[in-house]
């Protein structure tokens, strides 16, 4: 049971109080969300299924809830005696507690340039114009999985980059790996950011993104991981017995992809004396390839060390692109301090001495899925227009003190101008085909997308051109 299923309460306080702000006779409250730019040129849109299935769609006010609500919030406010009850009960009595709204949005995968719109919400009946705007602070937390999904991706272009340049391209799926459950902040953060993050990727170990993208977009296994040490399963064999620990995982794992965090003590002895010396037959012999995980330290300098061990001991390739491969047998992954500024400076410190990208991999946890917020890209609700007394209105700010937080005006639609995208007035594009299709409306989920649809849109083609 969710300690948090009374859509009554799933806002900030003041919005409880914004019924009787509006001017009379109020009859529609039309609003929209974008980014309205930041960090990244483009912003994947990716959740919202999760937050309708979850929080919005059937009959989600009931009787119950509204009694719960007001005693709640006759207790929380100095005053409370503004409670909307009968706004509530107007919602039961006519709509059998449905939520009387209909929201639009870009189809679930869809990369647009910031500064478009990506949802519109506005109240399909009359009465309940105050309704709007009482769901934007559920409606806006859709930012995190479309900024987790938007620097996945960006990551994903950076790494293509190098791929392309120094080694194998099919290899771009499984070259960062999500370690980021313990480092976010809840279950849901992990399971939001976790199907984000496997839009771009097929590596993870968060189990509750997985999760996610099965039961909320049915994928079938979206992510896929390997048998990985951690530093307690080693160090319990004591200082003295790290290569009858490393002995054990080759022992215990004898094919496939195995991976081995080796810095428990010295990472450059263990790499020269244990894994390059007395293991170095076994890992040879072995049907499969050993992931070598250092886990301190500067990156771009230990990685640099680290791989020049390795291929002293294991031995090189010259590939075709002219750069260094290792020996099959042997691969490396980064997984410590990994973000999207850390990445590139890996990948051009490596390329600049001579070695493929082929030979690492990365993994990251609170880089991948909690260095954001949502002023990263500048996620923004806003109400565009309304309908007060039969006369539709443009609604807008436009503050002196920052015109950066101008806001957009009118009801609005996306089209397809000189093949982009393209944010305009419904009143500037008539007979023009919105790209935002009804998705929610009177409490029913109207449009769903698949796992595999929204990988497909999201998918990064042309790598050259970033
Ligand atoms: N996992 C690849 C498979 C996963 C992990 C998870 C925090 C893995 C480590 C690895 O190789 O080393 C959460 C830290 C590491």
């Amino acid at each position: 049971m969710s300690h948090f299923d009374n859509i009554l309460l799933l806002t900030d306080s003041y919005k409880v109080s914004h019924y009787k702000q509006y001017p009379a006779h109020t009859e529609s409250v039309y609003s929209y969300f974008e980014s309205r730019g930041g960090t990244f040129a483009e912003t994947v849109f990716f959740g919202l299924q999760y937050f309708l299935e979850e929080y919005l769609s059937g009959p989600v006010v009931t009787p119950e809830r509204i009694d719960e609500a007001e005693k709640l919030l006759g207790k929380h406010f100095t005053d409370g005696s503004f409670f909307n009850r009968k706004g509530w009960e107007h919602i039961v009595k006519t709509h059998g507690g449905r939520l009387p709204i209909r929201i639009k949005a870009v189809p679930e995968g869809t990369v647009l340039e910031t500064s478009n719109v990506l949802m519109t919400i506005e109240n399909t009946d009359p009465a309940c114009s105050w309704l709007t705007n009482y769901l934007e602070t559920l409606l806006v937390q859709v930012w995190y999985p479309c900024s987790v999904a938007t620097q996945s991706r960006s990551m994903k272009q950076c790494i293509a980059k190098y791929l392309a340049k120094t080694g194998d391209l099919a290899l771009l799926p499984f070259k960062l790996h999500d370690f980021g459950f313990r480092g976010v902040s809840s279950v849901e953060t992990a399971a939001l950011g976790g199907a984000a993050h496997l839009i771009n990727f097929m590596g993870t170990d968060n189990l509750a993104g997985i999760l996610l993208a099965q039961r909320v977009y049915g994928a079938d296994m979206p992510g896929f991981s390997i048998p990985a040490a951690e530093h307690s399963t080693l160090t319990s064999w004591g200082r003295d017995h790290e290569l009858d620990a490393y002995r054990n995982m080759l022992d215990q794992f004898p094919k496939g992809l195995v991976a081995v965090v080796s810095d428990s003590y010295d990472l450059m002895n263990a790499c020269r004396n244990l894994w390059g010396g007395e293991l170095r037959g076994q890992i040879l012999h072995r049907d499969g390839t050993l992931v070598i995980r250092p886990d301190s330290g500067d990156p771009p300098t230990i990685l640099k060390e680290v791989l020049q061990i390795l291929g002293e001991s294991f031995g090189t390739t010259v590939n075709s692109l002219g750069y260094r491969v290792l020996d099959p047998h042997v691969r490396v992954i980064q997984g410590d301090g990994i973000d999207r500024e850390m990445l590139p400076k890996i990948l051009e410190a490596i390329t600049s001495v001579g070695w493929s990208a082929d030979n690492l991999a990365f993994g990251s946890g609170g880089g991948l899925l909690q260095k954001l917020n949502r002023d990263t890209s500048k996620y923004a609700f806003k109400c565009s227009s309304a309908r007060v007394d039969g006369v539709e209105r443009d609604v807008f700010k436009q503050p002196i003190t920052d015109q950066g937080k101008r806001s957009k005006a009118g009801r609005l639609k996306l089209v397809n101008r000189n093949g982009k995208p393209q944010t305009v007035r419904e009143l500037d594009a008539d007979g023009e085909v919105d790209l935002l299709r009804v998705v929610f409306e009177n409490g029913e989920i109207k449009g769903r997308y698949s796992w595999d649809e929204i990988c497909d849109r999201a998918a990064v083609t042309n790598i050259l051109a970033h």
